[in-house]
């Protein structure tokens, strides 16, 4: 690997939990980059589209080279300067290690993400009950058992690797959207009963440096509560 410091910049925003993956990554590799911020409130600059025809957030520029997409933006990054994120490819155990991570990841998303985002668009104090409750039980049955050996991190990592970079921004919205009502509080307590190890992983997780240093809770929960007030009002 070259010992040049690669020339760095992120195209983002803070608010977007997709594109703070991308901050965690490169906060955990001690990477310095240069930032610009994407103004989402606004329709895409043709530069912008340029970089990304997307026009999503994040896109990263390395070394003149882009990549889009915030997994596979955080993927480059580990891959490309092995750490303590992911083991190097080319043994088994290392395959084992990034499998596992992949299958949390997906997990993760697949099975619980989407469940709470339901659950912020519930129409009633019913579809709130349910939907809490059934989010409750995906993280129980699905992601707990994924974490009994976390310690305190994936897999027993004492640092944070590539399932933290990618899951860290969420965990930290579901600690927020409970604490400030923008869903029911009580899920923290089921989930401390129900999920010892994915309440104790995530709170470490939240609590980490690399993790909430870009994150301003007060504005992203004000944020958070006039988007879904507007998706609620264009459901009814
Ligand atoms: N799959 C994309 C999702 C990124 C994404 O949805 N970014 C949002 C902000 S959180 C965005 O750029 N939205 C701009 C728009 O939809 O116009 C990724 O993981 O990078």
């Amino acid at each position: 690997m070259s010992t040049v410091a690669p020339k760095i910049k992120l195209y983002t925003n803070h608010a977007c939990p997709w594109a703070h993956r991308a901050h965690i990554a490169l906060a955990e590799l001690g990477l310095p980059f240069e930032e610009e911020i994407i103004d989402l409130s606004v329709p895409r600059t043709q530069e912008y589209l340029q970089i990304n025809p997307r026009g999503l957030v994040p896109s990263l520029s390395y070394d003149g080279e882009i990549v889009t997409e915030s997994a596979i933006v955080s993927q480059f990054l580990a891959d490309a300067h092995p750490s303590h994120l992911l083991p190097a490819a080319g043994s088994k155990d290392a395959a084992l290690v990034r499998a596992r991570i992949n299958f949390f990841v997906d997990t993760y998303f697949s099975k619980a993400n989407s469940l709470f985002f339901k659950l912020q668009l519930a129409k009633s104090d019913a579809e709130v009950g349910e939907f809490a409750a059934g989010y409750v039980d995906v993280i129980a049955k699905e992601i707990e058992p994924l974490l009994k050996d976390a310690a305190p991190f994936f897999g027993g990592s004492d640092k944070v690797t590539l399932a933290e970079v990618l899951t860290g921004s969420f965990t930290l919205r579901l600690f927020s959207f409970a604490k400030y009502g923008l869903v029911p509080e009580s899920i923290l307590n089921s989930l401390e009963q129900k999920a010892p190890n994915f309440y104790k992983w995530a709170h470490v997780v939240n609590n980490t440096p690399s993790v909430n240093g870009i994150y301003e809770e007060e504005t992203i929960v004000e944020r958070t509560k006039n988007k879904l007030a507007s998706l609620k009002a264009a459901q009814a």
